[in-house]
């Protein structure tokens, strides 16, 4: 049982290593909204919500969730008991439209305190009774848009030599065939290499079209979110032409549009990130559904460039038996220079990042100096009253 009495909201800036850009824009220093969960009984978990500084990606921003979390979101679930972290979803989606990530922030949070209540790791809190639960998850590397096709080849490389298992190129018109043709033929046919153009291109452009289809030639795993995020019948289209699998990121914001994919064609993997289906719950529907679907729809963990607690989260989700795919789950080291949380996650030469399995909860400890340390807003919200406090 849950009854929240209050929440802290907090912006750190965490520089991340080198600049990480993507066909529709750039990140530096990620803007980071945490939350501190606190229960009546005193139990308490970290969250992080997964929103960035831009509205590039989804429509929402760290700005447009602190509202959400404050003004709407936080008020359903503070001071009210809820039975069960599964009913959370629910309890924040009616009569309140869109900001998934916000809603997911404060869902995931419900999961990792029940898990602490019950004395178990996230991972096997969120797996159940489903059998094949892993205890390390492959992992691949999301390489950024670089300006040469030789820059990209020398990130590839060493990613391969590092072991990940997949690596993932950022495309765009323009920065698309040769950059992949070129990655292709240095890192030879048994890589698992695949491509993310983010929504980058239109099939009412010939040329988009025609780069889109030249891709074909490379073997790659999957091409991740060609079109725009609502067009699935575009995408519906382009799969029938390629052999190549699309998979869909952007456009699988629910368990509904996972249907919709099922049932258009408009893919054949879908990225699951729970910040932007609204949380665990609709993560695990989703899952279960193409878990189910004939053929099966295998599926992978994506990230948002997460600290070391929104990693915690993704890699207890990708502990799932249908997380067939290596996900977007590297490690600490390859965003920080200091990560938020002891140990940082870390991968073996195999590729494979290890899953908390023992100890309640996230499985990770947090590093409250160090959050202190980079915190630049914080705001307690409780039941009877909220303050704004600058750090
Ligand atoms: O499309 O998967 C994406 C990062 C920010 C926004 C969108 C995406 C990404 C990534 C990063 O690819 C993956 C990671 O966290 O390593
Ligand atoms: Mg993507």
């Amino acid at each position: 049982m849950l009854r929240l009495d209050k929440i802290v909201l907090r912006e750190i800036s965490l520089p991340l290593k080198e600049p990480f850009r993507i066909s529709s824009g750039v990140e530096t220093v990620r803007r980071i909204l945490l939350l501190e969960i606190f229960d009546h009984d005193g139990a308490h978990v970290w969250a992080e919500c997964v929103a960035g500084a831009f509205p590039n990606y989804t429509s929402e921003t760290i700005d447009t969730a602190w509202l959400a979390l404050r003004e709407w979101l936080a008020p359903r679930l503070l001071g009210h008991t809820v039975d069960h972290a599964a009913d959370v979803h629910a309890r924040l989606a009616t009569n309140i439209r869109g900001h998934a990530m916000a809603k997911a922030a404060l869902e995931m949070g419900a999961w990792a305190l029940e898990a602490v209540q019950l004395g178990r790791p996230l991972s096997r809190h969120l797996g159940g009774d489903r059998t094949g639960l892993r205890s390390a998850v492959p992992t691949g590397i999301s390489l950024g848009l670089q300006t040469t096709p030789h820059a990209l080849v020398e990130r590839a490389q060493a990613a391969v030599a590092a072991g990940y298992q997949k690596v993932k190129l950022k495309i765009e018109p323009g920065r698309d065939v040769a950059f992949v043709e070129a990655v292709r033929a240095a890192v030879g046919p048994d890589i698992e290499l695949m491509a993310d153009a983010n929504a980058a291109y239109t099939l009412e452009d010939p040329a988009h079209h025609a780069a889109l289809q030249a891709l074909d030639a490379f073997d790659l795993l999957m091409l991740e979110q060609p079109l725009g995020a609502d067009d699935l019948l575009a995408l519906a289209t382009l799969q029938a032409e390629l052999k190549t699998s699309l998979c869909l990121d952007e456009s699988i914001t629910d368990r509904s549009r996972a249907k919709a994919m099922l049932a258009l064609q408009s893919g054949r993997i879908i990225n699951i990130k729970p910040g932007r289906v609204g949380g665990f719950t609709e993560s695990l529907a989703i899952h279960d559904l193409c878990a189910a679907a004939v053929p099966r729809v295998p599926v992978w963990c994506g990230g948002m460039l997460e600290s070391g607690i929104g990693r915690a989260y993704n890699v207890a989700l990708a502990s799932l038996p249908n997380f067939s795919l290596p996900g977007d789950l590297s490690p600490s080291a390859r965003y920080w220079a200091r990560d938020v949380v002891t140990p940082a996650w870390t991968m073996n030469a195999d590729g494979l990042v290890p899953v908390p399995t023992t100890a309640p909860g996230l499985g990770v400890e947090i590093d409250r100096d160090f959050i202190d340390s980079i915190t630049t807003r914080l705001e307690v919200v409780s039941k009877r009253c909220s303050g704004v406090a600058v750090a």
